[in-house]
């Protein structure tokens, strides 16, 4: 915790990420201290946050108003598009992936925001290293817009500390699962939707091969890291362009099996799509013994934990309890 009261604005507040962190930011700072921004017009319930405002990131003069307006110390800049999103629209996934970014390193710099978290990717990995146990400081090279976007991302993050000191923290977040906010748009959300339809209808579709394994993370895991990495001491920190964050590895196939010890005669089908191409871009699996040497990373979700905890609450969630 800060010796300064924080005053945290989350952007993309309604996305899978944002959802959650919300939450846990509304737990710790109280709700009065924590605006959550989208698109989406407010309505009753949108978020636990005290404050929301509907924002578009890429407008600039308005980001700086919200600022300013509620003295905001700390931002978890979450607005992003994902990578099969991305590559439908790569030109704007370019400028809101980087330039709201960089107008928040900005404000740092200018002393407007204390401290920033910004989340890269394990898609800036891509040709030319090996698929297992990717290391911290590896070439980076992407083959889509979204690990293009995300890599860049990483430079600027890296640029603003090194030149101007400007507190910015990364983690490179595997495929992200959780059963409070759908996924969109990303090619690791197949292991989020087939739980839906593992319930709903028994049977899923998948547009990633069987034997495609990536890394994975459970969002209560994913939550915990961020917190811990935006608590750890400056001088703790040795990586400023972004952490690694490997989670787990498993293939459509592997987690399959493991929805059928809770869903007996559970089906899946594989049908690859071009996210198929995305997906072995990437490494199956990292070794993020950087963040548990730096900040004390760990895990509390396998894939048995994570798969029992998401059919249970998704059940519910679902009315088929
Ligand atoms: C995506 N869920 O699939 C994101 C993530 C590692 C993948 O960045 O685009």
């Amino acid at each position: 915790m800060e010796s300064y009261t924080e005053k945290i604005l989350i952007t993309g507040a309604l996305g899978q990420i944002g959802t959650e962190l919300t939450n846990r930011l509304v737990e710790i700072h109280g709700a009065d201290n924590v605006v959550a921004s989208g698109l989406d017009k407010w309505q009753e319930g949108i978020s636990s946050a005290g404050h929301y405002e509907r924002l578009d990131v890429t407008n600039t003069k308005l980001v700086r108003q919200v600022i300013k307006d509620y003295e905001i110390t700390t931002v978890y800049h979450l607005a992003s598009l994902l990578s099969g999103t991305s590559e439908k629209q790569p030109l704007f996934a370019w400028k809101l992936n980087l330039e709201p970014l960089i107008d928040f390193c900005e404000m740092a710099k200018e002393g407007l925001i204390k401290k920033i978290f910004w989340p890269s990717s394990i898609a800036v990995f891509g040709k030319g290293i090996p698929k297992e146990n990717v290391g911290q400081e590896v070439v980076l090279n992407p083959t889509t817009v979204y690990g293009i976007s995300k890599m860049a991302g990483e430079k600027w993050c890296e640029y603003y500390f090194d030149k101007y000191g400007v507190d910015v923290r990364s983690i490179r977040y595997p495929g992200l699962i959780s059963w409070k906010t759908p996924a969109g748009g990303g090619t690791t959300d197949y292991a989020v939707e087939i739980f839906y339809k593992a319930i709903e209808d028994g049977k899923y579709t998948s547009f990633i091969s069987e034997d495609t394994a990536m890394p994975m993370l459970y969002m209560d895991d994913a939550i915990e890291a961020t917190l811990k990495l935006m608590d750890a001491p400056k001088e703790s920190l040795t990586v400023r362009s972004s952490y690694n964050l490997g989670g787990m590895s498993f293939t459509p196939k592997q987690l399959a099996e493991e929805i059928r010890k809770e869903i007996p005669g559970f089906e899946i089908s594989y049908e690859p799509d071009f996210r198929q191409a995305i997906a072995d871009s990437w490494p199956a699996s990292i070794d993020d013994s950087t963040a548990k040497n730096d900040w004390k990373l760990s895990y509390n979700f396998g894939i048995s934990e994570m798969t029992q905890d998401m059919i249970k609450n998704l059940r519910i969630k679902l009315g088929k309890n």
